[in-house]
C-alpha cells in the first residue's frame, strides 16, 4: 500500500456509516440515501440480528444500497459476508476477530479494502500482518446497538496504538454521537463508525452532516 492510498483511506473513514434493516424502522434505502446526502464518507452493509434478511432478499438490498453508494462515490463495504462482497464486487469487507481469518479474507478479496475489528494492540499488529487496510476499535462508549461487545475501552487503545507509532488507518466505534465524537479524533482515530446516531435519527441527513463537519474541524485542529 502506498502512502497516497493510506491517506485516501483515512479520508474515507471520516464518517463511516454502518447499517442493516434491523437498525432502523424506516426503509433502509431512504435512510442510506439521506445519510449520503449528509456527506457520509464510507458505508458498511451489516445485515445482522433478529429479523435480518437472508439469501436473495439480503443480496438484493445489498445491491440496491451499493448502487446508491456508487452513484455518490461512497465506498461500499460488506460486513462478514466475504462471498457476498465478491459476488457484488463490493469495495471491501469488514471482519471481526470471531469471523473468518483476516489473512484468508485478504487472499480471497485481492485488492479490495479489508477492515478488521481489534481490541488489543497485538490484534492490531496481527491485522497489519494479515493485510488489513484499516482497523476498527471499540466499543469506545457504551452502546445499545450490539449486545455482545467487549468491554468499553474509551479511547485507550487508539491512544496506545498511536503512541507506538503505528500508522494504520483507525476508525472508532460504539456509542459515538455528535456530543462525544471529538475525543475519538483527538486520540488519533481517522474517523468514526456510527450506527444509531444516524440510523435512528429523525433526520439522518442532518445527523450525518453535523458529524461530518465535526470530524473535519477536529482533524483540521490536530
Ligand atoms: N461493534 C462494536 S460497537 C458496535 C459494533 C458493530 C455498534 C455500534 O453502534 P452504535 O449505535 O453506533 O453504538
Ligand atoms: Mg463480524
Amino acid at each position: 500500500m502506498t502512502k497516497a492510498d493510506q491517506q485516501q483511506i483515512k479520508q474515507q473513514l471520516s464518517v463511516y456509516f454502518i447499517m442493516g434493516t434491523t437498525n432502523t424502522s424506516r426503509h433502509p434505502l431512504d435512510v442510506v440515501k439521506e445519510a449520503i446526502q449528509g456527506g457520509i464518507t464510507m458505508f458498511q452493509f451489516r445485515e445482522k440480528g433478529e429479523g435480518a434478511l437472508q439469501g436473495e432478499e439480503k443480496k438484493q438490498l445489498a445491491r440496491d444500497i451499493q448502487a446508491l453508494c456508487q452513484e455518490a462515490n461512497v465506498p461500499f463495504i460488506v460486513n462478514d459476508d466475504v462471498q457476498l462482497a465478491i459476488d457484488l464486487d463490493a469495495d471491501g469487507v469488514h471482519v471481526g476477530q470471531e469471523d473468518t481469518n483476516a489473512q484468508d479474507v485478504r487472499q480471497r478479496i485481492g485488492h479490495k479494502l479489508l477492515g478488521v475489528s481489534t481490541h488489543h494492540i497485538d490484534e492490531v499488529k496481527q491485522a497489519m500482518k494479515d493485510g488489513a487496510d484499516y482497523v476498527g476499535m471499540g466499543p469506545v462508549y457504551p452502546t445499545e446497538t450490539k449486545k455482545d461487545t467487549r468491554t468499553v475501552q474509551g479511547v485507550s487503545l487508539i491512544t496506545e496504538v498511536r503512541r507506538h507509532g503505528l500508522h494504520i488507518p483507525i476508525v472508532g466505534i460504539g456509542g459515538i454521537s455528535y456530543e462525544n465524537a471529538a475525543p475519538v479524533i483527538q486520540a488519533g482515530a481517522d474517523g468514526i463508525s456510527i450506527i444509531s446516531a444516524i440510523s435512528q435519527s429523525t433526520d439522518p441527513k442532518k445527523a450525518a452532516k453535523e458529524l461530518k463537519s465535526l470530524v473535519v474541524s477536529e482533524k483540521a485542529s490536530l
